[in-house]
């Protein structure tokens, strides 16, 4: 049996999230089309006759603009360092970036195998010139694979061939696990999952979901209070919207989707506070959970 870890790389937006998602066949980590959705390490547990892949789900490494962002990008470099296997995502649909050059700097003296999966090839064709030339670049790369992680399309290589390197070993956690969050840190980041698809501008990064109470009734019920952190009354005001739609459809999302991930059924309850600047500020930051 086969057991190691494999360290996701790539900056925010390239389908790190929904590769991990798409792996496990179940939804543990957020996804939305904001950068920064990912605010904590994330760890995914996939288990099969195989044996065992832990996948290490991070922020994206972008520039930072504030502490929390900075711890986030700090996390994130950490990372690169752990485990056995680097797997590096880029969006083929889009060009590459000063961004990804600085990423390929960073990790490619990092003596550990790297894959490259070239994400997001059911929009775009893979063998686009320009930028199968430019990856001509990456010569540390040890392997290049073409993915997509909505449709599937070659996960199936990518495992074949993360198993192939991985080292003989027992599995690292007990094979019935998905991850090692807790479910209120899955329930706080589904939330938050919904505001981001839900708002624009400022809003998404602006926001943190604290779960606040988290108990079963003896209906059955799942009673569960959210509080949503903004940092601007202004912000607190648009979050709501207008008699309380936004909030509404915010809650009913976020509710489905939780019973899904729970199975039970749920009542949510969800209040949204300023928290003046909080991610400038390093108790809130810690307060809130992000160190
Ligand atoms: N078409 C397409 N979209 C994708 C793919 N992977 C991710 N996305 C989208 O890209 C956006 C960012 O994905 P996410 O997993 O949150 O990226 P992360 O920041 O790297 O974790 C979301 O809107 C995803 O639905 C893919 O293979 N194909
Ligand atoms: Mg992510």
């Amino acid at each position: 049996m086969k057991s190691g870890v494999v360290v996701l790389a790539g900056k925010p937006n390239t389908g790190k999230s929904t590769l991990l998602n798409y792996i496990l066949k179940e939804k543990i980590a957020p996804v939305s089309s904001k950068p920064q959705t990912t605010r904590k390490r994330l760890k995914g547990i996939y288990t099969e006759e195989r044996g065992q892949i832990v996948f290490i789900d991070s922020p994206g490494l972008h520039k930072p603009t504030h502490i929390l962002g900075k711890y986030m990008v700090e996390e994130a470099i950490k990372n690169l360092y752990d485990g056995d296997v680097l797997l590096w995502i880029i969006d083929s649909s889009k060009n590459l970036t000063e961004e990804d050059y600085t990423i390929y700097e960073r990790i490619k003296n990092i003596k550990k195998p790297k894959i490259l999966a070239i994400n997001k090839i059911d929009i775009v064709n893979p063998k686009r010139k320009e930028l199968i030339n430019e990856l001509n670049n990456f010569n540390s790369i040890d392997k290049m694979i073409p993915i997509s992680s909505t449709t599937g399309e070659n996960v199936d290589i990518l495992l074949d061939e993360i198993f192939n390197i991985l080292p003989e070993g027992e599995y690292l956690y007990d094979p019935d696990l998905l991850t090692d969050s807790t479910e209120r840190e899955i329930v706080g980041e589904i939330i938050r999952e919904k505001i981001l698809i839900n708002t624009e501008e400022e809003i998404p990064y602006s926001v943190a979901v604290l779960i606040d109470d988290f108990k079963e009734r003896e209906n059955g019920k799942v009673y569960i209070k959210g509080i949503i952190y903004v940092e601007k009354e202004s912000q607190k005001k648009i979050l709501i919207g207008f008699k309380g739609n936004l909030i509404k459809k915010i809650g009913v999302e976020s509710r489905i989707e939780i019973e899904r991930f729970l199975g039970k059924s749920v009542f949510l309850e969800l209040w949204v506070k300023v928290y003046k600047n909080w991610r400038k500020k390093e108790e809130a930051i810690r307060y809130l959970g992000y160190k």
